[in-house]
Parts: C-alpha cells; sequence; structure tokens
C-alpha cells in the first residue's frame, strides 16, 4: 500500500504540473483533495489495512494531504484564483518565504561521517581532478591495465606533462592520508567521483563514495567486519546485517563486497553497498609504509545508494533533477 500511496502521490503532483488556469486548478482540488477526491478514497482503504501497518501507512498519508494541500496553495498563487482584494489590504499577514535545508544527500554525507566519527575515523580529503598516479599507479593499477582506458574514464588535458581525470573513486584518498601521515591512520573521506556510466535506475555519471581506510600494527579482517556492522548497525536500524562476498580489487588482498540486510518496505533484502578488503602490501610498499610492520584494511561506499535504501527512493536520478517537488519529502 505504501507504494500504492506513492504513486498516487507522483500522479497527483504530475497532473498538478499542467495546469494553467484557475478552472483546471478546481478540478484537480475535487479529484485530489476534495471531500469525495482520490485522498479520501484512499485514507478510507487503510481501515482493511493490517493493524501492525496502520501507523505507518497513517503518518504516510498524513504526508501525502500535506504535500498535496500545498501544493493547491503554491498553484493557487500561480493560476490568481486569489479573490479579489482592496487595494491595500493591510490586515493580509504577507507572504511567508518557504524555509530552505539541506539535500538529502548532503544529509546522509553528514549522517554517514556523523556515525564513522563515533568510531573514531578522522576526515580526509582529496581533489576530484586527479594525477594516474593517485588514481591508479599508487593503486596497483599499472599501466596498461583495462580501468585506465580512456572508454572507462574522464580524462583531461595534460598539464606540466601530467595527465589528469577526474577521480573515478575515493580509493585516491587513501593514497593521499598514507602520503601525509604515518600509521595509525584512521580516516572516511567522502566526496564526488565520475565515470561514463550510462545513466539508469541505478547508475549515474557523477555520484558520491565514502571511502574508509584504518592502518596500524594487527589490522586484520575481523576489525573490518566489526567496523562495517557497527556501520550496519548505526545507518539501517538495529537489525541490519552485513556479509562479505569474494571479489577482487587491485589494491586490496583479500577483497570482498560489501552487502548490507536491510528492512525496505516491510520486506528484509540483501543489498550491495560497495567492496572492501585488507590494504593490498603493494600499495603500502608505494607509499612507503612497511607491510611487514603494519596492516590495513579498506572499505568504499556508494552514498546515493545508501541514501536510496533508506528513503525509499527507487531512481537515482530523482537525486540529481532539483525538482523541488521530490526534494521537499525529505
Ligand atoms: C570501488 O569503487 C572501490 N574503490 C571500492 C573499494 C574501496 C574496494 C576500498 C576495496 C577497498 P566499485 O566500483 O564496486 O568499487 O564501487 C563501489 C560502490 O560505488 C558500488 O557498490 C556502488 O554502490 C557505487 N557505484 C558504483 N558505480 C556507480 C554509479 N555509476 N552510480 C552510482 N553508484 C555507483
Amino acid at each position: 500500500m505504501l507504494q500504492q500511496i506513492q504513486q498516487q502521490e507522483t500522479q497527483a503532483l504530475s497532473e498538478a504540473q499542467s495546469i494553467a488556469d484557475a478552472a483546471s486548478l478546481e478540478v484537480w482540488r475535487i479529484t485530489w483533495i476534495g471531500s469525495n477526491g482520490k485522498l479520501k478514497a484512499i485514507m478510507e482503504s487503510l481501515k482493511s489495512a493490517p493493524k501492525d501497518q496502520k501507523p505507518s501507512l497513517g503518518k504516510r498519508l498524513n504526508e501525502m494531504k500535506q504535500v498535496l494541500d500545498s501544493e493547491f496553495e503554491l498553484r493557487k498563487q500561480g493560476v490568481g484564483t486569489t479573490v479579489a482584494r482592496p487595494a491595500m489590504d493591510l490586515t493580509e499577514p504577507g507572504l511567508r518565504m518557504g524555509e530552505g535545508r539541506r539535500h538529502i544527500l548532503s544529509r546522509t554525507i553528514a549522517d554517514i561521517v556523523q556515525i564513522f566519527g563515533r568510531m573514531g575515523f578522522d576526515v580526509a580529503e582529496g581533489p576530484e581532478v586527479e594525477d594516474e598516479w593517485h588514481n591508479f599507479t599508487a593503486l596497483n593499477i599499472p599501466d596498461g591495465h583495462p580501468a585506465r582506458e580512456p572508454t572507462d574514464n574522464f580524462y583531461m588535458s595534460e598539464q606540466g606533462g601530467v595527465r589528469r581525470l577526474l577521480r573515478t573513486q575515493t580509493s585516491t584518498v587513501q593514497i593521499r592520508a598514507m602520503e601525509a601521515g604515518k600509521p595509525p591512520l584512521k580516516v572516511v573521506a567522502v566526496g564526488r567521483v565520475y565515470r561514463p556510466d550510462t545513466h539508469d535506475a541505478t547508475h549515474f555519471s557523477m555520484f558520491h563514495q565514502i571511502e574508509g581506510l584504518f592502518v596500524d600494527k594487527g589490522v586484520t579482517m575481523v576489525d573490518l567486519k566489526t567496523t562495517l556492522w557497527h556501520f550496519a548497525r548505526a545507518c539501517f536500524g538495529p537489525e541490519a546485517e552485513v556479509r562479505m562476498r569474494p571479489s577482487f580489487f587491485p589494491f586490496t588482498e583479500p577483497s570482498a563486497e560489501v552487502d548490507m540486510k536491510m528492512c525496505i518496505k516491510g520486506v528484509w533484502r540483501w543489498v550491495e553497498l560497495g567492496g572492501c578488503g585488507m590494504v593490498d602490501p603493494a600499495v603500502l610498499t608505494s607509499v612507503g609504509i612497511d607491510p611487514e610492520v603494519f596492516t590495513g584494511f579498506a572499505f568504499g561506499l556508494g552514498v546515493e545508494r545508501i541514501a536510496m535504501r533508506r528513503h525509499g527512493i527507487s531512481d537515482i536520478r530523482l537525486l540529481f533533477e532539483n525538482d523541488i517537488r521530490f526534494l521537499r519529502q525529505f
């Protein structure tokens, strides 16, 4: 039923978009929020919903009512249906400025950084325009590796003999953090990355990743899984779970895909969120850290995928369309 409410809300808002005059606005009002309108009908059907789902459905329906009411008020101003007033009516309260809010991705990033901050991770940063050393070579991706193909990267013109590109992953910040400091190093880095991926419901050519790196004496896969487990529970609720599936990344050995089990619209599902592993000794060596003394783990998760799962967003493109009607739901 939640899905049905979402569909109906989207349809109502899309119909509202084409309203050009007061008469069609009135038809819209009667159809959607009138006393015998569709919203009323959905509210009636709540009576037959399972008892345990009623509170969450009721809350969602109230949200839908608020969204449609404020859409109506906005449109009313747009088509000039307000009642004619005296030239200067000083009893009017005046126009209230709508309150702004931070984009849902910015809020997700702030939450993620706060969760890792509680686990002792500092924040590290790196540039979005990178050189090949940080994006590839130091990450154990040598010249000639398929990941360096021009078709998989946004290369830029050379500067001072150095070829640059838009970074394809936040793993570049692992290298920068290890170059800048000595172990113990415990950092997260969040930022935009760029890939020439075709846009679809789960892929965009610009998206955000959160990278984690912990290098010290005696760091193991147990530390890695425990860290991700704490993150999953803080981010997706106290019953969330983590699993790792063997995989391959040139800069970690062993490597794994990270899945988190979470409740989405009442159904428990495993969702792939990123990759992880133990920092490859070759990477430690490339930044002058002795792999005989230190070990480390690293992980990289997709921020959009996290935001989408937390808020039931089914299409990544919605996050970048800047449609105020979508954004003000969050
Ligand atoms: C990486 O980018 C590795 N750097 C992750 C890593 C870090 C592994 C540290 C080991 C150690 P991958 O290409 O799988 O891995 O991307 C990680 C996540 O980014 C994906 O699981 C997904 O959540 C997200 N992602 C990847 N491509 C896109 C895309 N086009 N649009 C949106 N999200 C994407």
